[in-house]
């Protein structure tokens, strides 16, 4: 399967994040790339689809501001990395977006997904990336794969967090809509709910999401992802949630599989963007499902088998010693 990456997206490499109450090295680090680059074998440059894609997912405001905040703390006097420390609750009036600490609270939900000198430049790459592979499949290819990293399904129009700062499945579907692709199917199988991806897609009818995902009662994200969440207006009904108990392993994954996969067929897509977390693995350090390596492809497989053009995007997976046996494994079975 062809895949694309640019050494860019390595430019990302915040040092700490807030963990459980604790400030501990960042878990999603430049090495995961490389040990899935490892894996893979040669890969092809991403190339360059300017800004115009990542324009038509986030809101200016947002892409102005993620763009400038590492410079825009240094220039507050502030050293290492940005993070936000105080989130808007209230809505009673218009947000004062005057300091970088106000936008960072404005412009994000969580405090584990700090902006480093070259967070900027790896999102965006990571983006091209994912345009590129899909650019592969609308030339024909059946499926390609985009090694996303940063990943991207926790990132919505105009926020950050989970790891993620632009959302490169959802700039990848609707570039695929740019392209003239009518009916586009989002599958999300990280272990995490894709909250970014479902937001933007929510009152959307041509664009269907579904996901697999930790039981959000349980797990984060916590406040997205729950089975009642079934999209709004247009997009009411488009939105199909499956959240899954600790411990899943894949006697328990795949009937949730088959039930999103016949979705998904119902739905008759052209084309289908797949978000891929190795974070289901048994031996993440910060998930609670049960999936091992050969099952990947079998999973894969079954994904496979919908004969629907595929651009499969790199999100989630921390297990760094596995995650190229992983990833390998997910892409061997798609075929
Ligand atoms: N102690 C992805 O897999 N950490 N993001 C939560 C819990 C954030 C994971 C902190 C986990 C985000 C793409
Ligand atoms: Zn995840």
């Amino acid at each position: 399967m062809r895949a694309f990456w640019d050494a860019r997206q390595l430019a990302h490499a915040p040092a700490l994040e807030l963990h459980n109450g604790a400030f501990v090295p960042f878990g999603e680090a430049p090495v995961r790339a490389e040990a899935i680059l490892a894996a893979l074998g040669p890969v092809e440059a991403a190339a360059d689809h300017g800004e115009a894609p990542l324009r038509a997912v986030h809101s200016s405001g947002y892409l102005a501001f993620l763009r400038a905040a590492h410079a825009d703390w240094r220039a507050a006097g502030r050293e290492g990395d940005a993070s936000g420390y105080a989130w808007p609750v209230t809505r009673r009036r218009p947000l004062a977006l005057d300091r970088i600490d106000a936008r960072l609270g404005a412009y994000s939900f969580d405090a584990s997904s700090p902006i480093a000198a070259g967070t900027w430049e790896a999102a965006y790459w990571s983006a091209q990336s994912a345009l590129s592979a899909l650019g592969a499949v609308l030339g024909g290819a059946r499926a390609a794969f985009a090694l996303c990293r940063p990943p991207g399904h926790h990132a919505g129009r105009d926020y950050l967090g989970g790891y993620c700062y632009l959302n490169s499945a959802a700039i990848a579907a609707e570039a695929g809509v740019a392209a003239g692709r009518r009916r586009i199917a989002i599958l999300d199988v990280d272990y995490h709910h894709g909250n970014g991806t479902q937001d933007i897609f929510y009152a959307r009818g041509d664009v269907l999401f579904v996901s697999l995902h930790a039981d959000p009662v349980l797990d984060y994200p916590f406040f997205w992802g729950h089975a009642d969440e079934r999209g709004e207006g247009e997009g009411e009904g488009a939105t199909l949630n499956l959240p899954l108990p600790r411990g899943a392993d894949l006697k328990a994954y795949l009937p949730a599989l088959d039930i999103a996969l016949g979705r998904i067929a119902a739905f008759a897509p052209d084309l289908l963007v797949l978000s891929y977390g190795a974070d289901t693995f048994a031996g993440d350090p910060i998930s609670y499902f049960r999936l091992e390596t050969a099952d990947y492809a079998i999973v894969a497989r079954r994904i496979a088998s919908l004969g629907v053009p595929s651009v499969i995007v790199m999100e989630g997976g921390y297990a760094v010693d596995a995650l190229g046996a992983n990833a390998a494994s997910f892409l061997e079975g798609f075929g």
